[in-house]
């Protein structure tokens, strides 16, 4: 989902040649400058950002590792905002009510259902309210969405009042001991009284521990422009963006903290349940830098797999043991853990790789398919150990597999590449790594 600005920013620390190089830093500045408007960062942030990363560099000295240091550091001051909540919290006497706002199709149905979705991943009991009377069906859509992926809902079609079902969804959710209440709202084409007197309606009535604003990045500037106003009326705890996967316009995630003072909690990538990211500012950045999200993938895969399976992978991937067994265990699982494109942008190094992806099925991908047809004509000593492959065994291979072995040769060595990236940057020195490697290698930041 950050595929263009990771692109961007590799080009950037790619123009820092030599030390001590003012023109390769005004270079790499500008190179930053231009991604970041154009993913429609405000130009205000842009110019804030590139003041404090130029006058960073200059403190410690011109080169390659102080750009990569100050970048990074910035960045993560950029996306955090002081004081506020990162991730989902509970509230210290469950339920846990949070409050969906937003305008007319921003997602959050789609979302509601999505973080509830979520969180009876984590083994959460989970309501659904459905206050949104205005839209004809609406209610329908929750129902099937609900019904779908078995989570409770408390609808009531023969009331027209959404405050009167959020005060019943409240008890109903208190009484049955659940442990998250979410409210589902209407919203309108633009904001006008009627709609926010509603939400502060619901909003008094259930007294929520969270009022999340739905937001959707494919309007750009305009997402945090609503935001800010809804803001005023409804105090808004956090901002979840919807549509990511469209990026065209991803620099609203990266200025809505600072734009805002509101945190970014959540990030909607795609239309499907599994479709929904936590935003952690350290995290982020890293994989703006394309150092992965190790932790984020390992939680991800928790969630669906159990979380010792995930922890036993993640320690294989530290200890560089990662093979084709475990290989084709995470292909099967990733099948239930949404669109593929998000996972890659997870895995260092790999960033470039999900661009190219896009979203693929991954029941009927043809990459997929060739890749099990190769680790199947493995034995069962070459699948635990990828080293033993040496060129009879890989043209074995490739015959079993009913391929040429240049495409054995070409995922023998995404999967190498993969396995030591995600190794290399795992551990605690991880960055000191990435810049050590980069000096050495002058130029390319290795894939
Ligand atoms: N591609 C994509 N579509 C989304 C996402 N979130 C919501 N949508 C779609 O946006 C449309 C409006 O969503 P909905 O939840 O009904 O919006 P609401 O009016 O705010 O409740 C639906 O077609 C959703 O499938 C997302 O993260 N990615
Ligand atoms: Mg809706």
């Amino acid at each position: 989902m950050f595929e263009a600005l990771t692109d961007s920013f590799k080009t950037a620390i790619n123009k820092m040649r030599f030390a001590d190089d003012e023109n390769s830093l005004k270079k790499a500045l500008d190179t930053l400058k231009k991604s970041l408007l154009k993913a429609d960062v405000h130009h205000k942030i842009v110019k804030e950002l590139l003041k404090e990363i130029e006058s960073d560099v200059k403190a410690k000295g011109i080169g390659k590792e102080s750009f990569l240091l100050a970048l990074k550091s910035n960045l993560m001051d950029l996306l955090t905002v002081e004081g506020g909540k990162v991730g989902f919290i509970y509230a210290s006497k469950p339920p846990t009510k949070v409050l969906m706002c937003g305008l007319q199709g921003s997602g959050k149905t789609t979302t509601t259902v999505k973080l509830a979705v979520h969180l009876k991943q984590k083994k959460k009991k989970v309501l659904v309210a459905a206050c949104d009377l205005q839209r004809l069906a609406a209610v329908e859509q929750l129902k099937q969405l609900c019904s779908q992926n078995e989570i409770d809902l408390y609808a009531d079609e023969s009331l027209n009042d959404p405050i009167m079902i959020a005060k019943l969804a409240k008890q109903k959710a208190e009484e049955g001991l659940y442990d998250v209440l979410i409210v589902d709202t209407a919203g309108r084409l633009a904001i006008d009284e009627e709609l926010m007197s509603e939400l502060s309606n619901i909003k008094t009535t259930i007294e929520p521990d969270e009022v999340f604003y739905v937001a959707d990045s494919m309007t750009g500037q305009d997402a945090i422009r609503s935001a800010g106003t809804f803001n005023e009326k409804m105090q808004i705890s956090g901002v979840i963006l919807s549509k990511y996967d469209g990026d065209s316009k991803g620099g609203v995630a990266l200025g809505l903290a600072s734009q805002l003072h509101i945190p970014l909690r959540f990030i909607g990538v795609g239309e499907k349940v599994a479709d929904l990211e936590l935003f952690v500012p350290e995290r982020i950045a890293s994989r703006l830098m394309d150092e992965g999200d190790l932790e984020g993938l390992a939680e991800k895969t928790a969630d669906i797999i159990d979380e010792k399976e995930a922890r036993k992978m993640t320690s294989k991937i530290k200890k560089g043991q990662f093979n084709f067994n475990d290989f084709l265990a995470q292909l099967e699982s990733m099948k239930k853990l949404g669109s593929m494109k998000s996972l890659m942008g997870m895995i260092p190094g790999m960033s470039g790789m999900a661009s190219k992806l896009g979203d693929m099925d991954l029941e009927n991908s043809a990459e997929i398919k060739s890749i099990k047809a190769m680790i199947s004509s493995m034995t069962k000593k070459e699948r635990e150990k990828p080293d033993l492959l040496n060129n009879s065994r890989k043209k074995r291979i490739a015959q079993g597999a009913g391929l040429s072995q240049m495409e054995v040769n070409r995922f023998l060595k995404q999967f190498k590449n993969a396995a030591k990236m995600a190794k290399k940057f795992s551990g605690k020195k991880g960055m000191q790594d990435l810049q050590n490697l980069m000096s050495q290698q002058g130029s390319n930041i290795p894939r």
